[in-house]
């Protein structure tokens, strides 16, 4: 796998079951190719802040041998120009040019998180910064969320359930609940990206105002009841996310959509999934996300799982 960037990289590669059955032997024995990155180096260059997405991958890394180095535009090292063509005299001080080519010039293989900018729609749903990341890196590149998605969190969302669930084709929900600022869509739109293509039923909530970009979203079951939608579910999970049109706008904080117990209680008994960080009772109540329920913590660490098993396909096809 040269670029690891949404469900797409990862079906023109290994296959979804192939990659799922490889990260739940990881999950089980997480040592099992712990040379695989010998001698090999894994860049992580953060534009936006991060948790579990720096300290899992630099444990996935180890775990498999690599060593690490993480960067933060504009706090370890230089404020970032990502625009072409423009006069460098304002507060940048390298263009991602310079910089993406050079860390290849470091590393076998570079991680990139830039969130969407959220004022020009077109620049954040063409994945302007990743793929100019892409082009001028020249090694393979893993997305640590990008404007649109969230690729190694979705997966390991569907590790999650897969690990979770008590039947075949669970129901799973994922529900917008509101937020005091205006959030990305990209775990939104790559955890419905990705649910299309697992063996469950989908069903997506959110107040009118909120429908997700259509590229995502395509068909999947959309129901502004959310009652309705948390009928008989298995997973629900939750995240804000800011309107499509116009773009990035907050058209409501209304707290009915906060997830609460008795919207619990109309589940079957359902699972509660965040990627975290999460805002307690604003996004969930402390009930909810305090109960034997909440599988926040689990998926907090399938993230490492998740990226191990992308790191392996890359150090692999590295020869
Ligand atoms: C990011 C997002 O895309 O929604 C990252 C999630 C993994 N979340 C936030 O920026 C939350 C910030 C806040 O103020 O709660």
């Amino acid at each position: 796998m040269k670029r690891f960037t949404s469900v797409h990289d990862l079906i023109a590669g290994p296959g979804i079951d192939a990659a799922m059955q490889r990260a739940l032997e990881f999950a089980a024995d997480p040592w099992r190719q712990d040379t695989l990155g010998r001698r090999r180096t894994v860049g992580l260059l953060f534009m936006n802040p991060s948790l579990r997405t720096r300290m899992s991958t630099q444990k996935a890394a180890s775990l498999l041998g690599a060593e690490t180095i993480v960067l933060n535009a504009g706090s370890d090292s230089w404020t970032l120009e990502t625009r072409d063509g423009v006069v460098m005299d304002g507060s940048t001080t390298e263009h991602i040019k310079e910089a993406a080519a050079v860390m290849g010039q470091y590393c076998d293989v570079l991680g990139l998180r830039t969130f969407a900018g959220l004022a020009d729609r077109q620049h954040d749903y063409q994945e302007t910064v990743l793929e100019k990341f892409i082009a001028y890196a020249g090694v393979p590149v893993i997305s640590l969320e990008s404007a649109t998605r969230h690729p190694l969190q979705s997966f390991a969302d569907l590790i999650t359930i897969e690990q979770h669930k008590t039947r075949e084709r669970p129901k799973v929900v994922l529900t917008w609940a509101p937020h005091p600022k205006a959030l990305p869509q990209a775990v939104a739109n790559s955890f419905v990206e990705w649910m299309r293509h697992a063996d469950v039923e989908l069903v997506v909530t959110h107040p009118k105002g909120y429908e997700l970009d259509p590229s995502f979203v395509g068909d999947a079951t959309v129901v502004h009841d959310r009652d309705a939608a948390f009928e008989g579910a298995e997973f629900i999970y939750a995240k804000n996310w800011s309107a499509v049109e116009p773009y990035g706008a907050i058209l409501s904080q209304d707290k009915s959509w906060t997830v609460s117990e008795n919207a619990m209680s109309r589940t079957n008994n359902a699972k509660f999934m965040h990627c975290l960080p999460v805002r307690r009772n604003m996004i969930v109540d402390d009930a909810v996300i305090d109960a034997p329920t909440s599988i926040v913590i689990p998926q907090a660490a399938n993230r490492v799982v998740s990226a191990q098993t992308v790191l392996s396909y890359m150090l692999e096809g590295l020869g």
